[in-house]
């Protein structure tokens, strides 16, 4: 099949779904066509059956705001043509649903077909569609696209429920390559990559997100300061974003600060994430939880919030522990009792990395994704 995919490029999972997704369905021969405004940030080096096609959006001084999704909708009509397209799949409904949509009715005016999907990643649901400036847009490019997914469960029933919408949506959840995203399998090798951030008898927290208000660093620096008055540790933040100082200031008041690393934005966190022994993920909202599922493969298990998508992926107690948002004392406490029993944390480790595998490989997820495609071009 040949492929054309928008998503947004920067650091976020929806982008990361689509850019992996993308890999893969070029690794198993079909031609994958993005289409974006800048190089997806995971793509860059990977070009056998990829191709990335720019969207320029032009201003004009009598533009207060330079219409992306018109842009974005020419562009993908000239890519489905050029590139003899036979199908497109957008990522994150806003706007590029929309884009999708126009871009299909120009090539039915050119006696062309392109039918399109759109998954649905989270806050294009949660939080921004909900907006009554796109609310109706939404729902109406969602209802009139020719295959909807979502990642889970929870935000499939979110979608029927909030915006009335009674089209089918296959729930297909996010997914991680089991052979990149893995534990270290040489203990020596391990602790001396470990060594750039703990000494030997120190514990590894990891935080991986785009430092949004949703995703609640500043939690992960107050249970990380509870955690190390008990057990001495250290704390590797991943990501940037508009609630980075916060954290950093936090850290700094309670004296922590040498041992919380603010790392940035990482392009090969599947090298970071196996050096920690659990991820921090307090979200006042996840559709499923992106940065848990990769952790997870790595033999990290998450201390995690009880909300959303996220218990399709972590179960209590087993794969990983889930506490009401906010719930600090909770989270730290949890923390410390595996930390205190190792053999808790380690049958936890084992069981995560297991579940990674049985349930959301890409290996497995993948032909869903595939067979979904022939399902629509079949009707
Ligand atoms: O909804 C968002 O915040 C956007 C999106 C992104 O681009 O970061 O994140 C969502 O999509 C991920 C991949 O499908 C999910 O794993 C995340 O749980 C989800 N984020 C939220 O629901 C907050």
């Amino acid at each position: 099949m040949r492929i054309g995919i928008t998503c947004y490029p920067t650091y976020g999972g929806s982008g990361v779904v689509a850019t992996e997704l993308g890999i893969e369905l070029a690794a198993s021969g079909h031609e994958v066509h993005f289409i974006s405004y800048s190089q997806p940030f995971r793509l860059s080096g990977r070009d056998d059956g990829i191709f990335y096609h720019e969207v320029p959006v032009s201003s004009y001084p009598l533009f207060e705001f330079p219409p992306y999704d018109l842009a974005l909708a020419s562009r993908m009509a000239e890519v489905a043509e050029f590139s003899d397209l036979d199908l497109l799949h957008v990522h994150y409904a806003i706007p590029h649903s929309v884009s999708a949509l126009l871009a299909r009715q120009m090539l039915a005016a050119r006696g062309r077909k392109l039918p399109f999907v759109t998954t649905l990643h989270g806050t294009d649901i949660t939080l921004v569609g909900l907006d009554r400036s796109y609310l109706p847009i939404t729902r109406y490019a969602i209802q009139e696209s020719d295959g909807v997914t979502s990642i889970s469960t929870y935000l499939k029933d979110k979608t029927v429920d909030d915006f009335g919408v009674s089209r089918p949506i296959e729930v297909i959840p996010n997914f991680v390559n089991c052979d990149v995203y893995t534990p270290i399998a040489d203990e020596s090798a391990r602790a001396l990559a470990r060594s750039r951030f703990a000494q030997p008898d120190e514990a590894v927290f990891i935080h991986l997100s785009n430092f949004r208000p949703v995703k609640r660093v500043v939690d992960v620096v107050k249970v990380f300061a509870q955690v190390v008055h008990e057990v001495p540790s250290q704390l590797i933040l991943v990501g940037d974003g508009p609630d980075r100082s916060a954290a950093e200031w936090l850290a700094h008041d309670l004296k922590i600060n040498d041992r919380v690393h603010f790392l940035g934005k990482q392009d090969r966190v599947n090298e970071l994430l196996p050096l920690a022994d659990l991820m921090i993920m307090p979200s006042a909202l996840e559709s499923f939880g992106l940065a848990a599922l990769e952790a997870m493969a790595c033999k990290v298990p998450a201390i995690a919030t009880l909300v959303g998508g996220v218990p399709e992926l972590i179960e209590h107690g087993v794969t990983g522990l889930l506490y009401p948002v906010g719930d600090i004392d909770g989270m730290a406490a949890g923390a410390i009792s595996l930390l205190t029993e190792r053999s808790k944390l380690n049958a936890m480790r084992e069981a995560a990395r297991k579940d990674a595998q049985k349930r959301f490989c890409a290996s497995l997820v993948l032909p869903k994704y595939v067979k979904y495609y022939e399902r629509i071009l079949g009707d």
